[in-house]
């Protein structure tokens, strides 16, 4: 997994236009990358630095739930989503505190800056998960990936269930290629993350298909957008892991996980990131243990999911652009 992982990176550092973006970090990005992932050969968490598994996995069990506030995580000590909401928060009229405009960026370049940002952050994040009502307020995303994978809603005011529909194709027509779980739903990505916008960002990875040969299952995910280094990682495994939870509750093998990028870029914050994670030798990928008592995917716990044997090299910090 690590060797077809650094090939992209490379190839993005030798092939790569450097781009301007709407983060203005500024990134080197080539358009259209697939990548193929046996899961027989072993669970694909890149050992060329650690990738904290605990939370890719907490941040796909809120997406089968069908949750969108960010709660959820923060009572799984989960951080990732936190400046989408802590955004609508600083942006809305009932915040009062200083100045949080542009946080993303401000807070890399000016320490003053950074101290008081990561102070109404935290303090942000104890509203979510103290009081009720400001989470149900500040603390939804809106129609992100739970929302439209779970109860996407028609244009009759009906709701579709699209993970449990693409589960009862694969148990009951597995040769159908319209197992299709589709994030991106083009009303609610209009003016996503502006003021009054259905979702805080429109979803990158955008649609998945699953597809079943000689008792395995394979999965595709296309990608419009991938944050090479700090997001692919996660998403890589957070597929891989929904792909063995489906193919358990199927009664399925895993087959292989292919990974298609449309915009595929490096942020210029994060090249020598990636040129000390180049240097590195990969190890032996760790093996997924699923509690097979459970039969659901969405029975499905943090406790019931853990890896044996992973022993990365160390992690390697790098900002989020927002
Ligand atoms: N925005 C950007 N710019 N990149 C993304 O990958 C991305 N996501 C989600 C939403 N917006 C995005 C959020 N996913 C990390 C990893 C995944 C994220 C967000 C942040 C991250 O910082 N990972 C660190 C560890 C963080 C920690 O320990 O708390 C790492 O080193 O891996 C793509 O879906």
């Amino acid at each position: 997994a690590d060797h077809t992982y650094l090939n992209l990176l490379q190839y993005i550092l030798d092939n790569g236009t450097d781009k301007s973006d709407r983060t203005g970090t500024g990134t080197r990005s080539v358009f259209g990358y697939q990548m193929r992932f046996n899961l027989q050969e072993g669970f694909p968490l890149l050992t060329t630095k650690r990738v904290p598994f605990k939370l890719v996995a907490s941040e796909l069990l809120w997406f089968i739930k069908g949750d969108t506030n960010i709660r959820y995580l923060l009572q799984n000590n989960n951080h990732i989503w936190d400046e989408w909401a802590f955004k609508k928060w600083v942006e809305s009229e009932e915040y009062g505190g200083p100045d949080m405009s542009d946080f993303g960026r401000r807070s890399l370049i000016d320490e003053a800056f950074n101290v008081q940002y990561q102070k109404e952050l935290s303090t942000f994040c104890e509203r979510v998960l103290q009081d009720d009502e400001f989470a149900s307020k500040y603390g939804d995303l809106g129609n992100v990936y739970g929302k439209q994978w779970r109860n996407w809603t028609t244009s009759e005011g009906e709701s579709i269930d699209q993970l449990q529909d693409a589960i009862d194709l694969i148990k009951h027509n597995p040769d159908s290629r319209r197992i299709i779980v589709n994030a991106w739903n083009p009303e609610d990505v209009i003016d996503a993350g502006g003021k009054g916008s259905k979702a805080a960002l429109p979803p990158c990875h955008a649609m998945f298909q699953f597809y079943v040969a000689e008792g395995k299952l394979s999965c595709m995910l296309t990608q419009r957008s991938a944050d090479t280094f700090l997001g692919v990682p996660f998403n890589i495994a957070s597929y891989a892991l929904l792909t063995h939870l489906i193919a358990h509750e199927c009664g399925l093998e895993v087959g292989e996980f292919v990974h298609s990028m449309a915009d595929t870029h490096i942020y210029s914050n994060h090249l020598e990131q990636v040129k000390e994670q180049l240097a590195r030798e990969p190890k032996q990928l760790p093996t997924l243990k699923l509690n097979l008592e459970k039969q659901s995917i969405f029975d499905f716990e943090m406790e019931d999911i853990s890896l044996e044997g992973y022993h990365p090299h160390p992690s390697i910090k790098a900002p989020i652009a927002v």
